[in-house]
Parts: structure tokens; sequence; C-alpha cells
């Protein structure tokens, strides 16, 4: 076995096969029984490739092999047909279920959080990233050091693992709460950047993209902002946050962020080490929740984001929600239900901009629900102000009586701090 013999290194060129194991939990109701759809489309991702499926209705779970001696002596089977190099449990399994399953299995075994890592790790770009990834990896490998060494030293992506990888016979538990320690106090600096930038854009109307991965939210991203932002179709195509400010067609300064999508099952240390990436999310005004409404799994990937925005904090946020890819829906009366069921949406699509107009208008009407309203009267040698004022708040009326100009504003927030800036400033002529 490669992973006993030494680390094992990963090669662009070999395919890596893989056997996938769906279970259905107790207790789990849902209509669509056990699909393995999003399984494979992350095994994929993660540069496996799947041979052979196998599912299973579970009474109960075992806490030695997770499924029951029958399964496991059917998986020994395929194993031994299909001869993979790794089976992946859609489910997270515990250390010494991984380690059982191994030595039955003679192969190795990784489960769904293990394998959303792997493709973190292969997407990290940035320092931020990396870090984050690094540290969720090590953390969920603790208590498997045994076995998981062999997974982590797969070099792929320039994660940053390399010294980790190399010298893992000689590590232990002790040296690896170290790098833990060290990675945490280095997320804690990147932490503090970002709460810097972000005390920048204060007084801005912040917007965040949030929902599902792969429904488009880089591609609307770029719709609104004209920014470049990786779109691809593959699941975590983007990690690291982007922030740009909405001008096209936009009356007013808002700041539009892209961020990581979410998934059902996303490794708790992972939602953990991407707090500060998140806190971009939660320091929005606004969120606008996209939707791939071509997937047949759209509701429950819609229920999957807002339990994760319940879980962060986020569910006070006000939210617009959007219907995207309309362009490729097959049946039309399926949008039409989908519509009937949740009237508040706007269906789009970045690919013909079929609804992006009226997302804009949406954005704005909640942008103006924000806004102060406010009167203010200048004297009439004040005037010259008037065109300053305009450039940050709405002035919704103009009213030039005999002895003042009475003006009704709609101030976006931190608005009165710049009308009492450019009014002090006005005041002391030493100031200007
Ligand atoms: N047909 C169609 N495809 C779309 C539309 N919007 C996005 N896509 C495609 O959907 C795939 C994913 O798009 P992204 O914008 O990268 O999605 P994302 O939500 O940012 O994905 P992650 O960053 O991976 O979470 C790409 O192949 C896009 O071309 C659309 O309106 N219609
Ligand atoms: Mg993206």
């Amino acid at each position: 076995m490669k992973q006993e013999s030494g680390p094992f290194t990963y090669s662009e060129s070999s395919t890596t096969k893989a056997i996938l194991v769906g279970v259905r939990l107790p207790g789990d109701i849902s209509p669509t029984g056990i699909s393995l759809e999003e399984l494979n489309g992350l095994a994929i991702t993660a540069e496996y490739e799947p041979v052979a499926e196998l599912t299973q209705k579970l009474s109960e779970i075992n806490t030695k092999t997770f499924l029951g001696s029958g399964k496991v002596e059917e998986l020994k089977q395929a194993t031994l047909h299909h001869s993979p190099e790794v089976v992946i449990f859609d489910e997270e399994l515990s250390p010494r279920q991984n380690r059982e399953l191994e030595k039955v299995l003679k192969c190795r075994v990784i489960d769904r959080p293990w394998l959303i890592l792997e493709i973190f790790s292969d997407h990290a770009r940035t320092r931020e990233a990396k870090t984050q990834v690094e540290l969720a990896r090590l953390k969920y490998a603790l208590p498997r050091l045994t076995k998981m060494w062999g997974h982590l030293s797969r070099q792929r992506g320039g994660i940053g693992m390399k010294d980790v990888g190399e010298t893992q016979i000689q590590l232990d538990q002790r040296m690896i709460r170290n790098e833990i320690n060290k990675l945490e106090k280095k997320l804690k600096l990147i932490d503090k950047e970002r709460k810097t930038q972000r005390k920048s854009r204060q007084n801005l109307f912040k917007v965040a993209l949030v929902g599902y991965t792969n429904v488009g939210k880089s591609s609307l991203m770029n719709k609104l902002t004209g920014a470049n932002t990786l779109v691809e179709n593959k699941l975590f195509a983007t990690l690291d946050p982007t922030v740009r400010k909405i001008k096209k067609n936009f009356p007013y300064p808002v700041l539009l962020s892209d961020t990581v999508g979410l998934i059902n099952k996303l490794p708790h240390d992972l939602v953990a080490s991407f707090k500060s990436t998140l806190d971009e999310v939660r320091d929005a005004d606004l969120l606008i929740h996209v939707v791939d409404i071509c997937h047949f799994e759209y509701q429950s990937q819609m229920e999957t984001t807002d339990d994760l925005l319940v879980q962060m904090g986020m569910d006070e946020i006000d939210v617009i929600l959007v219907f995207n890819k309309i362009d490729s829906i097959e049946d039309i009366e399926d949008l039409e239900k989908a519509q009937e069921k949740f009237p508040s949406a706007i269906s789009i699509s970045c690919k013909t901009e079929v609804g992006i107009d009226s997302l804009r208008q949406k954005i704005v009407t909640q942008y103006e629900k924000n806004l102060e309203h406010f009167q203010l009267n200048l004297e009439h040698s004040q005037a010259g102000l008037i065109s300053k004022i305009r450039k940050f708040a709405l002035i919704t009326q103009e009213d030039y009586k005999e002895d003042c100009i009475l003006l009704t504003l709609k101030l976006p927030p931190g608005g009165k701090t710049k009308l009492n800036n450019l009014l002090a400033s006005q005041e002391t002529p030493a100031n200007n």
C-alpha cells in the first residue's frame, strides 16, 4: 500500500481510483434518498476517479466500522474487484472507524471532511487561505495521526505542508500542537489586518454574496462590478474574499464581496479557520443568497446555506434571494413552482444577463431603506456646498426660503459624520 511505504506523492498524470460510499443515516427523512452525485463531484474535483459506488440505509452506526459487518464485507469484495487506491465515505468517520476500515479493506480510507480539505488545499492561493486550510488539516489529522500522515503528505497545490509531510515519522503530537499554535498566531495577525481593512470600509454599504458552491456567485460578482474574479465549473473555485465597488449603472457607492461557497457537511475546523474570511460576510449590511435553480437539490442547498448562516450568526442580516442560471432550466414549470414557493426571489441569468437590472434595482431599494432622513438649513452664502453634499448623500428636496435653504436629505451610514466634517471645514477657514 502506498501510504504505508512512505509519503504518498501525488502526480498530475496518475489517476487515483476511488470507491464511493454513501449511507442514509438513522433519522434522515430527506425525500431524495441516497445520492452520491455531490460526493462524485467532490471526488472528481479532487482528481480522483470514482470507479464504483456503494450505498446503505443504516439503522445504527457501527462504532467500530461505521457500516454493518455485511456491508463491510461487500465493500471488501468491491475493493478486491476494483483495486482502488482509496475508499471515500460521504460522512465523517471517527479516528477509530477510519483505522478499522483501513485494516479490513487494506486500502486508504478517507471521509468527506478530509476530501473537502484536500480540495481546499489544492485551491488555496493566498497566504491567508493557505494558513487557514493548513490549520484545519492539522486539527483534523491530530487525532488520526497514525494513518493520516500518509494523506497529509500529498503535496498538492503548494499548500506549505512540505516540511510537515516530509518529516512525518519524526513528528509527534506535541510538535503538531506547536505547529497549530504557530498557525493560530499567524491567523490572528492576518485577522487583525483584515479588521483594519474592514474598519476603513465601515461607512460604506456592504453587500455580500453567499450561497452553495458552484451556483454562480463569482459570475454575479463579475456582472455587477465588472471585476474579473475566477469563474470555474468546479466546486470551491473561490476561497479568498474579493471586495469590489459596484459602480456599473449604480447610483450609490456599494461594496460587494464574493467569498467561499458553502457545502453540506462542511468540516467544522474549516468553518472555524475561515472565520476571518467569513467575517467579510458577517460585516455585511445585505446578503445576496445565490441559488442554482437548475440543480435538482437546490432546496436542500438553500437549507444548508441558511443553516450555516444561522451557525455563523448572520441570520439577522437582510437577504435578497436570487435564482440564477434560469437560461438552463429545462422545464419552465419547475421555475414557476420555485417562484411560487419563494415569491421574493429574483430570477436571473449571469449568462444572458436576464434579471440583472431588477436585481440592481432591488439592491438600490435595500440601500435606500438604510438611509437616514435628515434636514439641514444652509445659509444662501453656503449654496456652493450643495454639490459637495450630493457626492455622498441623496438630496430629496431643496427648498429655497427667504432666509435659508432647507435641504431634505437621505444619508448613508457615516453620512452624518461626513456632513459635520464638511460644515466644520467651512466654519474654520484654517482647515480648508
Ligand atoms: N448556464 C449558466 N451557467 C452559469 C450561470 N452563472 C454561472 N454559471 C456557471 O456556473 C459555474 C460556476 O460559476 P461560479 O461563478 O464560479 O460559481 P461560484 O458560486 O462562485 O462557485 P465557487 O466559487 O466554486 O463556490 C461556471 O461554470 C459558470 O460559468 C448562468 O447564469 N447560467
Ligand atoms: Mg466563486
